[in-house]
């Protein structure tokens, strides 16, 4: 209420409307008179601000910079220590703006906020001039410490220049943590001067690289690594920007990659290879080995040399232990401590990293998993991403918890059921981030001061960008949740979706498209009534349509002007657009109406006693086979009576995880049951099929020679109807 009088009163007094400010300032208040700035306009600080005031002449393309505070035409960068250090003032005067901060890190934010007022021209550094600025006062400081998001750049690669555009991202939305994963499985991307293999071999996968490629891709070699000289520069570059770098090498779990580059590190037990057909899957540090522990020493050395991070991120989630479980020296080592809980081996190794750390000046920051026991150091920082009760779980115990679970912050998560993203968590988008409650999810007031702040993951196993036709996947996902989580994580929530809603909508999406995010619009609303197909939008975007059930709506196809008359409303899909937005493809629920007729499914890969066919038409992705596929296995879905329909979606695995799809492999039909025809290649372990006659069968023939993972998940078939 107090916000809307205000701006109430804003309007009122200057006669236009205030842009809302993303996240929102604690306080605000508008003030008679106005300022402009101009190519004179000077920036003037204290000599040690410098570098901030150069970042603000850079975008703004103004006058010189100068140390004397006393101009008149100036925006005044200065330091109050009595502030917080991240706690800023900012003051719009007539002739003179004050940005006062109580560190660095205070007056970047205020320069955030002081952006927000200016054209979003300014994020293209365009920023048009003369520009006249209503004046105003902005008392702020942050709801928690720390605001952070992940970028998983191992298991795709992403460039020096991409992380940094990237941190200019989170800078504008005044986050200041950036957590790098910079090791998993799939790749190891960060220089250890004294084990050049861990890049040199661990950072590329296929082609002749021991790292398995993913799908299928076995030819192409593809990675990448930050020298230590590269990573110093983008530590400064963030810092500069107020965000602080905090690396993760995930251990003693996630390390196949590393595995494959020094297979000595795992347990000495003999790998069961059989059923992945020769690929040893074992991914856990054996915790058994003395030498394990020198060169993690070793690694851990140069990562505390090189971050200026408190933090070193050990991982620890996700680990299997039944690998320590057949590992001689790993059960001898349970007797001799007498352990029965395999889990507990992961207490001993992580409490060794942690006394590690500790000797260099260093903390742990752990995924929740492995402070479950409790038993861990209280010195750690705890990551809890399972869940809220992780969180809480974590939290109760006197660590330092930074919440990001999965179904509000993960943002590899789909945004609605027909896109692309991992459903495990949630399906979910920036309206649910914004609406995570800690007091409704749990938190009693004891928990909540140990809780550090809020991040949010981008993981990148399904990230596409070795299908360089999909460069703009990251923002996609990331924005707008990006910019719910900055909110909560600045401000809070108090306010309601819509008020927030409208300020992206109003503001916040023209500095997304200035800044050059492809970010995501909200699926426009689609109804179909008495003959009518009806579809709307809420956000300024233009809606644009396709009319056969094969095209995608682009921005090239005809505008949806007004409600369509049409019999067959499923040959109809919509997609908005708004500058670099765009929304996702939408149709009438016609459109996605699917039935089940009665399927056969046998395969030569034998069947999962655990996970039996029969579970695949109720729990998707729930069944798989008894092993890996080879070259000639087949996967065969038999009907019962011949089926008519316009479309079968066939959907190998889990499309998210290539180790679940059969890689590579051609899609077969047969009218008659007995004889069949190609109809394609699958492409992510998926197909469509737009039968013109009854359908008897279908068979996936494999082409690839180990799908990665010792089975492959068998789906049901998607089948539409004739309408
Ligand atoms: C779980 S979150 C993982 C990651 C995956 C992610 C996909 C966590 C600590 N482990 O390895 O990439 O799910 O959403």
């Amino acid at each position: 209420m107090k916000f809307l009088l205000s701006a109430f009163f804003a309007v009122w007094i200057c006669g236009r409307p205030l842009a809302a400010l993303l996240p929102t300032p604690a306080s605000h208040r508008s003030v008679p008179g106005s300022c402009t700035i101009d190519r004179t306009t000077m920036i003037c600080c204290e000599r040690g601000l410098n570098p901030l005031a150069e970042y603000l002449r850079q975008y703004l393309n103004t006058g010189d910079i100068s140390n004397s505070l006393s101009s008149d035409n100036a925006i005044v960068l200065g330091l109050d220590p009595t502030l917080g250090a991240e706690v800023y003032r900012l003051e719009v005067l007539p002739g003179r703006i004050g940005i006062v901060g109580g560190g660095c890190g205070g007056v970047f934010n205020g320069i955030q906020t002081f952006f927000q007022l200016l054209p979003p021209a300014v994020y293209a550094r365009e920023c048009p001039l003369p520009v006249t600025v209503d004046c105003l006062r902005i008392e702020d400081a942050p709801r928690f410490a720390y605001r952070g998001m992940m970028l998983d750049v191992a298991r795709t690669w992403m460039d020096p220049d991409a992380v940094k555009r990237y941190i200019n991202l989170l800078s504008y939305h005044k986050i200041n943590k950036l957590h790098l994963h910079l090791s998993d499985d799939e790749g190891w991307r960060i220089q250890i001067v004294s084990h050049p293999e861990l890049t040199e071999i661990g950072g590329f996968r296929g082609g002749d690289s021991p790292i398995r490629p993913v799908y299928g891709k076995w030819d192409e070699k593809y990675g990448g690594f930050y020298t230590q000289e590269q990573m110093r520069e983008l530590i400064a570059y963030a810092a500069r920007r107020n965000i602080e770098i905090i690396p993760e090498i995930d251990l003693p779990g996630h390390s196949r990659n590393i595995a494959s580059v020094r297979p000595e590190i795992r347990c000495a037990y003999p790998p069961d290879t059989l059923s992945t057909n020769g690929y040893d899957y074992r991914s856990a540090w054996c915790v058994a080995r003395e030498e394990n522990y020198r060169l993690l020493t070793e690694i851990l050395d140069e990562l505390c040399a090189l971050f200026p991070s408190p933090y070193i991120h050990i991982g620890g989630d996700e680990v299997d232990a039944t690998q320590w479980t057949r590992c001689p020296d790993c059960r001898a080592r349970m007797a001799a401590r007498g352990i029965a809980d395999p889990r507990r081996l992961e207490d001993l190794f992580m409490k060794r990293l942690a006394d590690t750390l500790r000797a260099r000046g260093k903390r742990p920051a752990v995924w929740n998993e492995a402070a479950r026991t409790g038993d861990f150091t209280r010195e750690s920082r705890v990551y809890g991403w399972e869940s809220a009760e992780a969180c809480i779980a974590a939290a109760a115990k006197g660590y330092e918890t930074v919440v990001m679970p999965g179904a509000w912050f993960y943002f590899d998560m789909r945004q609605s059921p027909h896109e692309e993203g991992h459903d495990w968590a949630a399906v979910f988008d920036a309206r649910k981030t914004y609406g995570f409650d800690f007091a409704r999810s749990g938190f009693t007031d004891g928990q909540m001061r140990h809780v550090a702040g809020m991040q949010g993951a981008f993981w990148s196993e399904a990230y596409v960008s070795h299908e360089p036709e999909k460069p703009d996947y990251l923002d996609y996902m990331c924005f707008p949740r990006l910019c719910a989580l900055a909110e909560q994580a600045w401000h809070g929530n108090a306010e309601g979706w819509e008020r927030f809603y409208d300020g992206l909508c109003g503001s916040h999406y023209d500095r997304l498209q200035a800044m050059g995010v492809r970010y995501r619009l909200m699926p426009p609303a689609v109804s179909y009534e008495a003959g009518t197909l009806t579809v709307a939008t809420d956000d300024g975007s233009a809606i644009r349509y396709a009319d056969s059930e094969t095209d995608e709506p682009t921005e090239r196809s005809p505008r949806y002007e007004g409600p369509i008359r049409t019999q067959e409303p499923h040959r109809y899909r919509f997609r908005s657009f708004r500058g670099t937005g765009r929304s996702p493809v939408v149709a009438a629920r016609a459109h996605y109406r699917t039935i089940a007729p009665a399927v056969a499914i046998s395969t030569t890969m034998g069947e999962s006693a655990q996970f039996p066919y029969a579970n695949a038409a109720t729990y998707r992705g729930m069944s798989r086979t008894r092993r890996a596929c080879r070259m000639g296995d087949r996967i065969d879905y038999r009907f019962e009576k011949p089926v008519v329909c316009r479309e079968i979606f066939i959907q190998t695995g889990n499309r998210q995880l290539p180790k679940t799809i059969v890689t590579t492999g051609r899609v077969e039909v047969s009218y008659d049951g007995s004889t069949y025809e190609e109809a394609g290649a699958l492409e992510k372990g998926a197909f469509t099929l737009r039968p013109e006659r009854p359908v008897r069968a279908i068979r996936i023939v494999s082409t690839c020679r180990d799908n990665g993972t010792p089975y492959v998940t068998i789906q049901p078939l998607l089948v539409k109807p004739r309408l």
